[in-house]
């Protein structure tokens, strides 16, 4: 393991001045379970590591019925996972930090790690892109907003500049008559990334779809919204023939790569296979 320096800032402008100050000779450390294994296996090497546990006020977890759920950067996996008003309201958050690793990793790996370290696979992503969450970013020179979207450029990098520290997420309320869902499709059932990751989550009207959010993780360089799938849906009834459109369309707009994990052709197809029982789990667990 290479060597680096260690520092435990006590305040968010002591560590955002040290973070601007170090540049990209510098990590920030949450939990450890990805940066800890990247600097093991030499994949990143930086002189400095910057801990933000003692940081004040990152612990923060809170659910209102108007605000919807918020959850400061300490806040590991497993809290999200075990939280009350997560299972009754984000069920697909709560199965993709369920899903995530193990319950020792859970137990250390934080939500807002596991969204900065910008995996294309990254488990709570896709239904935090679903939900249309926004990250809080503070930097001694101001704070700002990012709608979670805008946040990744490409595998592993984001718009965050040094200095930036990311302090917390918020994900809107539910509306009334909406159900959501994530599944995950690997090679195994447990300790094993995404091969191909669906989220949805929309919003019903009676019979008919009023709005739906559809993202797709590990078959593109990020993250991605299937726009033209969710184009397809609004307004219309989600009986059979339309769901089957709707997942043609989400194929269509994947660009997956082959790797060890799987072919393209095959995670593609399981777009198909994963949007059409996404949108029948949301559909199932409108409330
Ligand atoms: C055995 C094992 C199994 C796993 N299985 C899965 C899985 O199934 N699905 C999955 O999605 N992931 C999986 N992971 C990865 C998962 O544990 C991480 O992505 C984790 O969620 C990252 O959180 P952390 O707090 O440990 O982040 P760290 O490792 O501390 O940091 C991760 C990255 O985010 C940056 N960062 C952290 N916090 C902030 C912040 N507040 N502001 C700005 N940048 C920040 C760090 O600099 C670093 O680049 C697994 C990991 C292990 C070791």
């Amino acid at each position: 393991m290479k060597r680096f320096e260690y520092h435990q800032p006590q305040s968010l402008d002591e560590a955002s001045a040290l973070l601007a100050e170090l540049g990209t000779q510098a990590s920030i450390i949450a939990g450890g379970t990805d940066l800890l294994v990247e600097i093991k296996e030499e994949l990143r090497k930086p002189l400095h590591v910057v801990d933000i546990k003692k940081l004040p006020g990152l612990g923060d977890l809170s659910f209102d019925a108007s605000e919807g759920l918020r959850f400061g950067a300490l806040v590991t996996a497993r809290q999200i996972e075990t939280w009350a008003p997560v299972i009754e309201h984000y069920p697909n958050l709560r199965t993709a930090v369920s899903l995530l690793g193990s319950i020792q990793v859970r137990n250390r790996a934080t939500v807002v790690g596991n969204v900065c370290r910008a995996s294309p696979s990254a488990d709570t992503i896709p239904p935090l892109v679903a939900d249309g969450a926004s990250l809080e970013v503070y930097n001694r020179t101001g704070e700002r907003t990012i709608a979670i979207e805008e946040f990744f450029t490409g595998p592993g990098r984001t718009v965050l500049a040094p200095g930036d520290i990311v302090t917390g997420i918020s994900v809107p309320p539910p509306q009334p008559a909406s159900g959501r869902a994530y599944i995950k499709h690997g090679r195994r059932k447990a300790m094993e990334l995404a091969t191909v990751g669906v989220a949805v989550s929309l919003d019903s009207d009676g019979d008919t779809c009023r709005e739906i959010r559809i993202a797709l993780g590990a078959v593109a360089p990020t993250p991605i919204r299937a726009r033209n799938a969710e184009a397809l849906s609004r307004g219309r009834a989600l009986d059979l023939s339309a769901i089957a459109a709707i997942a043609d369309a989400a194929m269509a707009e994947s660009t997956p790569i082959s790797n060890v994990r799987a072919s393209a052709d095959y995670r593609r197809e399981m777009v198909g296979v994963l949007t059409r029982r996404a949108i029948g789990q949301a559909m199932g667990g409108i409330q």
